[in-house]
């Protein structure tokens, strides 16, 4: 903590008389930032202003990262994809009021995702909030963001600030993690303290999030209805994946043989290629499966809720492993529910497995097989070909070979269709490398995803990016190329939001809601901050522009030309549109 403290007993010539027994002093600011240093956290996302900016500076001089965007909704999804990927809460810091607002999407996204993360925000005077005195920025920011976190905390008093990070930390990362709010009134980062009191007070919190050990019933209750199955299929989820039990569940599934279907942000836990891997032939295994084992996945509307077409008219059972009780029975019956950490939960199964537990019947398997190489090859033939224009398959194609060249690199996914077929086609190979919308289905994390992961891991990053979903985060490729961050972002143009076809029927000049500018040339804003641009027209061209953006690690923006026809509306989930949706009723 000696790095930061200053003496205010300043030694210039005149005070040299003074008795040097005057104490040091620490301030908030410096608390602060030893707080979270003290609990291993060096990087902070944010975006600097009144009452924050000396904290952003005082954070970097203290030796941490401090990477600061273009709007915080950015720095936000940042601070939650580093949540993610360390299982430490990702730090955001914006100032106040629409700072603060605009940082809080990403926080209750992340809560969502049941990612770690702390948005840290100035904010006005107690005494002038509470009395509506109208101060600059002036918002009850604690009250607005309780009903959208896991937790929000406000620190008063220096002495306090320890406290506070640790409940905030602790919040964050225990149970179910989740986003967590921190207020922080402009007056307490000039508050000052005895130095030595100061780091007495500063708490490293022991086991922030504790191992949660399923009960041996639970288990045993587990495995007896895994026992009973004919057509057993696991599930990986994003919990999964948080989890880093990476060992233990490739164990799991192999020792047992069951067939699995990894979840978009559980790609990769094991590779896509491994031959379990249910994937290609998705629709059969969810119809026909009669046990199902739900590893750190909950039966959202990406599971179309555990029930109707998608999960066939056969009778079934499912198993739950989840750290949070209350996610058994959200939607449907579950008959085994095993609550824990997934670590904990797994190595339990694996131990009460013993040896000798029996392979799923043949039948299931073999059939699984044939339909899956049946489906590989038709997807090989649509990959394969080359189109011009090039439409979502061929450019794919070509990420997918480059990925498979580079497993290390992290794959960032948002839009309809790109996001619907590259997760489809662009096969994964190691866990936590690939983020994308979650659970909402959210577009705008492109850019805050990708600085966090070039910025945790070092590694290669791949942005895939829709063209209309790479608007949301686009200001942030000055980010990329200001950090000088091995991002290669390509952008599937084809004109528009799904596609770029729709005309306005009314004859209006004004072009239908869905059309944006024909041919734009994304790859110039890249340009405009020293990055590298390319305009890809050919899959060759998106070919070794990736491969150079990759081996050299130079901020790149590939404009990928999209076929404008190619696509349907809203991807994959057209029926959630009303008018689908009620023609279906
Ligand atoms: P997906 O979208 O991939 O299906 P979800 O986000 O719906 O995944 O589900 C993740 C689940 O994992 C959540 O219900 C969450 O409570 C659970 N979870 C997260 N971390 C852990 C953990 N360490 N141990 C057990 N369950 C966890
Ligand atoms: N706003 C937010 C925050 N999230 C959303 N999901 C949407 C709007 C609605 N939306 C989608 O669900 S996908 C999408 C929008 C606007 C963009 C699709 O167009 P695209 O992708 O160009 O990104 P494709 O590949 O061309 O379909």
């Amino acid at each position: 903590m000696s790095s930061v403290i200053e003496n205010r007993a300043t030694s210039t010539p005149q005070d040299m008389s003074k008795p040097t027994s005057v104490p040091e002093t620490t301030d908030g600011f410096h608390l602060v930032i030893e707080a979270l240093k003290l609990n291993d956290i060096d990087t902070i996302f944010g975006l600097p202003g009144i009452p924050i900016t000396d904290l952003t500076r005082k954070a970097q001089v203290a030796g941490m990262r401090m990477i600061s965007f273009r709007h915080e909704q950015n720095a936000g999804n940042a601070a939650a994809a580093a949540g993610f990927l360390t299982q430490k809460p990702g730090i955001c810091l914006t100032v106040s009021a629409p700072g603060f607002l605009n940082g809080l999407t990403a926080l209750a996204n992340a809560t969502t995702n049941c990612f770690p993360m702390i948005l840290i925000s100035g904010s006005s005077e107690r005494e002038i909030v509470d009395l509506q005195q109208g101060d600059y920025e002036e918002m009850d920011q604690l009250a607005i963001a309780k009903p959208l976190c896991k937790a929000a905390y406000r620190v008063l008093h220096a002495e306090d600030i320890g406290i506070g990070i640790a409940r905030a930390i602790r919040a964050a990362l225990s149970g179910r993690p989740g986003g967590v709010y921190l207020d922080l009134p402009a007056k307490l980062f000039a508050q000052t303290m005895d130095a030595a009191a100061g780091r007495k007070s500063l708490i490293k919190v022991v086991d922030p999030a504790p191992r949660q050990i399923p009960a041996p019933d639970a288990v045993k209750r587990a495995l007896d209805v895994l026992k009973g199955a004919k057509k057993p299929l696991i599930l990986l989820g994003k919990g999964a994946a948080y989890a880093q039990a990476d060992a233990d569940i490739r164990a799991l599934i192999e020792k047992t043989g069951i067939p699995y279907l990894p979840m978009s942000m559980a790609k990769g836990l094991l590779p896509d290629t491994h031959p379990q891997s249910a994937s290609a032939t998705r629709s059969h295994v969810l119809a026909e499966a009669d046990v199902v084992m739900l590893i750190g996945a909950r039966l959202n509307w990406l599971l179309s809720h555990g029930k109707g077409k998608t999960w066939g008219a056969a009778p079934k059972q499912f198993i739950q492993i989840d750290i949070s009780p209350t996610e058994i029975d959200s939607n449907v019956a579950i008959a085994a529910p095993l609550i824990g950490d997934i670590g904990s939960c797994v190595s339990a199964l694996l131990a009460g497995m013993g040896s000798g537990w029996a392979q799923p019947p043949a039948e299931w398997t073999s059939g699984i097989a044939e339909r899956k190489d049946k489906n590989q090859s038709k997807m090989a033939a649509q990959l394969a070909a080359r189109p011009s224009p090039m439409n979502f398959h061929s450019a794919l194609s070509v990420i997918r070979d480059q990925v498979k060249t580079r497993p290390d690199a992290v794959v960032v996914n948002e839009g309809a269709n790109t996001l619907d077929f590259a997760r489809s086609i662009v096969d994964m190979y190691e866990p936590r490398k690939r983020l994308d919308v979650g659970t909402w289905g959210i577009m705008g994390i492109g850019m805050g995803f990708a600085v966090a992961a070039a910025v945790v891991t070092g590694k290669p990053v791949i942005a895939i990016e829709g063209d209309s979903a790479f608007g949301f985060s686009g200001m942030e490729v000055e980010t990329i190329c200001r950090y000088n961050l091995p991002v290669c972002v390509v952008v599937f143009n084809n004109n528009g939001v799904y596609k770029g076809t729709d005309v306005n029927p009314t004859g209006h000049p004004d072009v239908a809601p869905t059309v944006f500018v024909k041919n734009a040339r994304y790859d110039k804003l890249m340009e405009a901050f020293g990055g590298v641009g390319v305009h890809a027209t050919t899959a060759d061209e998106l070919q070794r522009a990736l491969a150079e953006a990759v081996a050299s690690g130079r901020p790149t923006l590939i404009n990928a030309v999209i076929d404008e026809t190619a696509g349907t509306e809203s991807g994959r989930i057209t029926s959630l549109n009303p008018q689908s949706a009620a023609m279906k009723k």
